[in-house]
């Protein structure tokens, strides 16, 4: 059986949803098609992938949700100054990227902050690990760089037997695991060779160009032999970040966050400002200049996705006009 929440009424957990079409599977891995009860389609949360809920049979072989159990997580993007929901009750996200032309540690640092946002835990995935090894070298010294304390699987499809043992003490009869990253990163590769079984097409790669073609245009939830759920995922095209919380943009630089404790200023925007212990640590060597970039914007980001456009428009403008008043700062004390 699988390890699901007890509930005085029968308990399913969605596994697929496209518009109000809902796909379930119950604790003795019996999978139906479900619907919405009518109150359900007006009280706001929709119930979503990796939702657990509550309801009964309904015409014959169907299942009839009428309950929203509560969420242990919830994942979420911002798309078009929205928040979009990815995934509930997810405990570990694997962050997948490949180590050849796919690599941006500036997009990883924004899943990182995704990841932070939803209360689950990070795992990095560098995929296509045979690339040449001064590059691969190169790009796990960058992701440990960036990502300090998260762990990072190394992988190559054509050692499944490495992949399982990796993947092996992340994926328990808790786990709920997304991956999530670009398109033909090697996400359904992986998923396959964990299930051992073809869950999800992979397209063949086109000669000429490494990044394969999408074939996953839904989000699918599995359960591995163990009990362990996996969802796969599409492409991200745009990884925005919600959440508001600069809180979270904190936990992915937790090295600018200590050192701005030093800056002379309170409001110190670590640009030319006496006494700035962060562009104190860049001279040092220590932090580089890219990473406090990446800082910088993610915090513009998180800043802007709870505003309106006009709001976002005005602390535009209040930015530019703020810098050039870099005068006017309020020592601490
Ligand atoms: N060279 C290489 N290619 C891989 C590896 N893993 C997956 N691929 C290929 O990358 C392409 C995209 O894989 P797929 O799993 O569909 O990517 P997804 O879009 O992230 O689900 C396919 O042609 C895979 O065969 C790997 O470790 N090395
Ligand atoms: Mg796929
Ligand atoms: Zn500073």
């Amino acid at each position: 059986m699988l390890n699901f929440p007890n509930h005085e009424q029968l308990t399913a957990r969605i596994i697929f949803q496209s518009h109000d079409q809902y796909r379930v599977i119950f604790a003795d891995r019996r999978i139906q098609q479900a619907t919405l009860a009518g109150r359900m389609q007006f009280t706001g949360t929709m119930p979503l992938i990796g939702d657990f809920v509550s309801g009964q049979p309904y015409d014959r072989d169907k299942f009839l949700i009428t309950h929203l159990l509560p969420r242990q997580t919830y994942l979420t993007r911002a798309a078009d100054q929205q928040e979009q929901g990815l995934a509930a009750n997810v405990t570990t996200v694997f962050i997948t990227m490949s180590a050849n032309t796919d690599f941006s540690v500036n997009r990883l640092e924004r899943y990182l902050t995704l990841v932070w946002n939803s209360g689950a835990a990070p795992v990095i995935v560098l995929t296509k690990a045979d690339v040449e090894p001064e590059l691969l070298e190169q790009r796990q010294t960058e992701v440990t760089a960036a990502a300090f304390g998260v762990p990072l699987i190394t992988t190559t499809n054509t050692v499944p037997a490495a992949i399982k043992k990796a993947f092996a003490p992340f994926l328990t009869a808790k786990t709920t695991a997304i991956f999530i990253g670009s398109s033909g990163v090697g996400k359904s590769t992986l998923l396959n060779i964990l299930a051992a079984t073809q869950l999800q097409t992979i397209k063949s790669i086109r000669s000429g160009d490494d990044k394969g073609r999408h074939t996953t245009t839904t989000r699918n939830l599995y359960y591995l032999p163990n009990g362990a759920a996996v969802i796969d995922s599409p492409g991200l095209r745009g990884v925005g970040v919600t959440g508001s919380t600069n809180t979270s943009t904190a936990q992915s630089f937790p090295d600018i966050v200590t050192l701005a404790r030093q800056c002379r200023f309170k409001d110190c925007q670590h640009e030319a400002e006496p006494n700035c212990a962060v562009q104190a640590a860049i001279k040092r060597g220590e932090l580089s200049q890219q990473r406090l970039a990446n800082y910088k914007r993610l915090l513009r980001e998180t800043e802007y996705t709870t505003l309106t456009s006009r709001q976002i428009n005005a602390a535009k403008i209040k930015r530019m006009v703020g810098n050039k008043k870099n005068l006017r700062h309020r020592p601490k004390r």
